[in-house]
């Protein structure tokens, strides 16, 4: 066990998974192999892909000339392409498998594993090149003896030996591409970066060398992360007091967004999105902070200056992104204001353009700190028309979640500035658009591709830009909007749109071809097999996918959790790796500027694990190869990485290291999680312990729209069951009685006629349902006796509820 010890080899035996029955591409440092900048001199075979860069590929050389140097004439002219063949195979994409480094413990061969033909062939021409190449004392005095020496090299499984894996095509094809799945499926993995989080909202970086991350909870409190994933235990921002929300699932309100002055290194802004309640009535406000001058990890909490406050007409669609263009002025995507349909006016909020709401805004917060404390662009769009707001920057929005801006192309900087943005539909589909300035982008007239409002869709004069890509309700909900990738360290994901969906929790895809323009669709799922198996990679997450982010390097985050509530610390933030192929070593490095730290600093220990679908035992280990070889230090040996494995290995941001976890036992495949599935891993069920027990008489709504918790077709759980309510007579004193019980003060309107779906998976267990409205539950009520009705699912009964007193249109 050279050169893995204490914590590093604790780390490594954490990651220790039963060995694999067909090897990976990894290298010998444990990561993927990757495409070197430039051509290889001495191992061309590996030029275009595999573990050595052109500095590795030298170092082989110089050790070929030394070694070459003790061969006479004949073995030199015998011997020489063998020695080449023998020390390439560091550089091999398959290294760790030749080398027996895939299995943390066992020892590092010091000569890849040979195929038996091989072997002989090099033991009856060359046997003596192996006493330069290795220090392996066996091994040398196996040296005359054939059929232990060669029995001593092999490998376990003799077609993935050098050189037979070569010619191997199920191991070559493909190599450094993207793995896909039978059914087409891209294969990725993740790496914790953050964990305990209430509704991570956000993750945002302050673009100004340091290289820290903010992470925003939906409660109103952010967070500030060093480059090491350790949290100050002082929040960043805490204005919990201030934002309005509630423990209820799925509520919308609440802090929604938060971003950094483009140059906030200079002048200290950061800007944010959150619901507030002013008398009574519930708004969006956008408002400024500068950073403390005695702390640069925190705000100043007394300079909150309000840019914008916008009354929200329902507790839902409360938008909640805000981003910097590259032209400086800060965009605001506004939802719709609420309810189902767009309801409010003429024809809608969205469709109106003398309201801020459904809409993208753009306004100038540049040199605001004297006079207005916005100003409009001269060039947005409707500056000159009467009848719009003048902040309108884009319109026909229903709740667009998170928009992002593509930071192009890193090289020609191609696709720069292009606005994506998932769009979260009504009752069908869900879109992603690219906004651009003055369109229109369909709703209420349009739903996705299809019309929703016909009367509006059909209007020919509403020339709206359809979105980029629609999915329909069976594949999710309620979209979340992503990001192109445009980082370093996964080169085979530049220019993938990466977006998910908050209720089905699919990881999705798009890319554009770029000769017809047209977005083709992957779906994203969590590597199975081996693509995960490098050490610090996980392929599971949570199912509600709230946000995605990018860091400051351009690396691709996002952010889910198990339980959906602003109060319950279940949120993780992932990182994205594609393992099928890294930068070549050194590319991404990024050194972070210094951070001065006043508050306490806490460690981040990652909680999530490797899920192996179906372990596969790996073989007892061939007896000639357990006992250790090489006994002492070579200073010949194959490249292996020495020390800092632990800092090292992980793609983390800022490229540090993580704490090492406590070791799993050896040689046992953690179990797989309840609720893992194929397509992805996802995890649906809530973490253990987090669910109250149900009693008599609970309720819940299903079938919601977007991302509404506040109405839907009411479930009442009765004896050990969850069933539906259908009832002609089914009022809003009954629906009271609901709303009050999920925790809303107000009750819109009672809903009939299984407006929100029919709960045909269910039975009917209440019927002829009369309440006073005051009542703890519905069985206070007199009601049928549970399970006899003679109503149907066609009758199933729903609310809409409120936070506030909303009059129903
Ligand atoms: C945030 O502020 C609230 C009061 O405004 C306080 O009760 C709470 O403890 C603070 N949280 C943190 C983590 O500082
Ligand atoms: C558009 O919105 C404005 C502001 O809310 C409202 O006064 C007006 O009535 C709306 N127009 C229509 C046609 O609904
Ligand atoms: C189409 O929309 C325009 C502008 O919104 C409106 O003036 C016109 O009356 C509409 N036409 C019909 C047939 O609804
Ligand atoms: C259902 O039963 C109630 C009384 O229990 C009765 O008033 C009502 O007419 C019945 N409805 C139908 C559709 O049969
Ligand atoms: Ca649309």
């Amino acid at each position: 066990m050279r050169a893995l010890r204490g914590p590093a080899l604790a780390l490594l035996l954490a990651a220790a998974l039963p060995g694999p029955a067909r090897p990976h591409p990894q290298c010998l440092d444990f990561k993927p192999p990757f495409r070197p900048p430039r051509g290889l001199a001495f191992c061309r075979r590996y030029a275009d892909f595999g573990c050595c860069d052109p500095r590795r590929d030298r170092a082989l050389l110089q050790r070929f000339y030394r070694l070459s140097a003790r061969l006479d004439g004949p073995s030199y002219a015998a011997c020489a392409g063998h020695l080449q063949e023998l020390l390439c195979q560091e550089c091999s994409p398959y290294a760790a498998h030749l080398y027996d480094a895939e299995d943390p413990s066992t020892p590092v061969r010091t000569i890849p594993g040979l195929c038996q033909d091989y072997c002989l062939q090099v033991w009856q021409k060359c046997r003596s090149i192996f006493r330069h190449l290795s220090a392996d004392r066996k091994l040398i005095a196996l040296e005359n003896n054939m059929a232990k020496f060669c029995r001593y090299l092999s490998l376990e499984d003799t077609d993935y030996c050098f050189p037979h894996l070569l010619a191997n095509p199920n191991l070559n094809q493909n190599l450094g591409l993207v793995t896909a799945d039978a059914e087409g499926c891209l294969q990725l993995c993740l790496v914790e970066v953050a964990n305990g989080l209430r509704n991570p909202v956000a993750m945002v970086h302050a673009n100004d060398g340091t290289h820290r991350f903010f992470i925003a909870e939906q409660v109103g409190l952010v967070w500030t992360y060093l480059p090491d994933l350790s949290r100050l235990e002082k929040p960043f921002l805490n204005i919990s007091k201030a934002v309005l929300t509630s423990p209820w699932e799925g509520d919308e309100r609440g802090f929604l967004g938060i971003v950094f002055h483009p140059k906030f290194k200079f002048n200290g802004k950061v800007y944010v999105y959150y619901s507030v309640q002013v008398h009574y009535e519930e708004r969006i406000r956008i408002s400024e902070f500068r950073i403390s001058p005695a702390d640069m990890n925190a705000l100043d909490h007394g300079s909150e200056r309000i840019i914008l406050e916008i009354e929200e007409p329902a507790s839902n669609h409360n938008g909640g992104e805000l981003l910097f263009g590259d032209d400086g002025y800060l965009y605001i995507f506004t939802g719709d204001g609420g309810m189902a349909g767009d309801p409010f006016g003429t024809f809608g909020n969205a469709q109106n353009k003398s309201t801020l709401l459904g809409k993208v805004l753009r306004i100038d917060v540049n040199n605001n700190d004297r006079g207005p404390l916005y100003q409009i662009p001269p060039d947005n769009p409707f500056v000159n028309d009467p009848k719009a707001r003048p902040e309108v920057y884009a319109y026909g929005v229903r709740n667009m979640w998170r928009c992002s801006f593509d930071r192009g192309e890193p090289h020609t900087k191609e696709g720069k500035g292009r606005l994506f943005c998932g769009d979260v539909g009504q009752n069908k589909y869900e879109e992603i658009d690219i906004v651009e300035k003055g369109k229109n982008y369909g709703w209420r007239a349009r739903e996705g591709f299809s019309c929703y409002d016909k009367n509006l869709c059909t209007n020919s004069s509403m020339d709206d830009v359809l979105p980029i890509y629609a999915y329909p309700h069976k594949m999710g909900k309620s979209v979340t909007g992503g990001y192109v990738y445009r980082g370093c360290e996964s080169p085979n994901l530049n220019g993938l749109y990466i977006f998910g969906d908050f209720m089905s929790g699919r990881l999705m895809s798009l890319k554009e071809d770029r000769a017809t323009g047209a977005w083709q669709y992957s779906e994203i799922c969590m590597g199975t097999g081996q693509t995960c198996m490098f050490p610090g990679l996980i392929n599971n997450y949570y199912q509600y996918i709230i946000s995605f982010a990018e860091d400051e390097a351009g690396e691709l985050y996002f952010m889910s959790t198990g339980v959906p509530s602003a109060t319950a610390p279940h949120g993780v933030v992932y990182k994205v790796v594609d393992t099928s192929r890294r930068a070549p070593p050194g590319k991404c490095r990024v050194e972070p500027s210094p951070v001065q730290v006043k508050s306490k600093r806490i460690q981040f220990v990652p909680k999530e694990k490797l899920i192996m679908k179906t372990p596969t035992p790996r073989p007892r280990l061939m007896a000639t190869t357990e006992a250790p070889r090489g006994g002492g230090p070579d200073p010949e040996r194959p490249h292996m990485p020495t020390v800092d494995w632990a800092g090292q290995a992980l793609p983390l941001p800022g490229g540090r290291g993580r704490t090492p976890t406590t070791p799993a036992p050896r040689g046992r495949a953690p179990k797989p999680r309840p609720g893992a599935e194929r397509r992805g891993q996802r995890r649906r069920k809530k973490p253990p312990g987090t669910a109250p027990p149900l009693r008599n008489g609970a309720v819940r709504l299903a079938e919601q729209q977007g991302r509404g918790r506040s109405w839907g077709r009411v479930e009442v759980y009765i004896d050990g069951e969850w069933g539906t309510v259908c009832d002609d007579g089914w009022n809003s004193l009954a629906a009271a009685v609901v709303c009050r019980q999920l925790g809303f003060p107000y009750v819109v309107r009672a809903s009939k006629k299984a407006e929100f779906g029919e709960g045909t998976s269910l039975r009917i267990l209440l019927d002829d349902v009369q309440c006073s409205g005051q009542e703890k539950t519905l069985l206070e009520c007199t009601h049928a006796d549970v399970g006899t009705h003679n109503c149907s699912h066609e009758e199933d009964a729903g609310v809409v509820c409120s936070m506030e007193e909303v009059a129903d249109r």
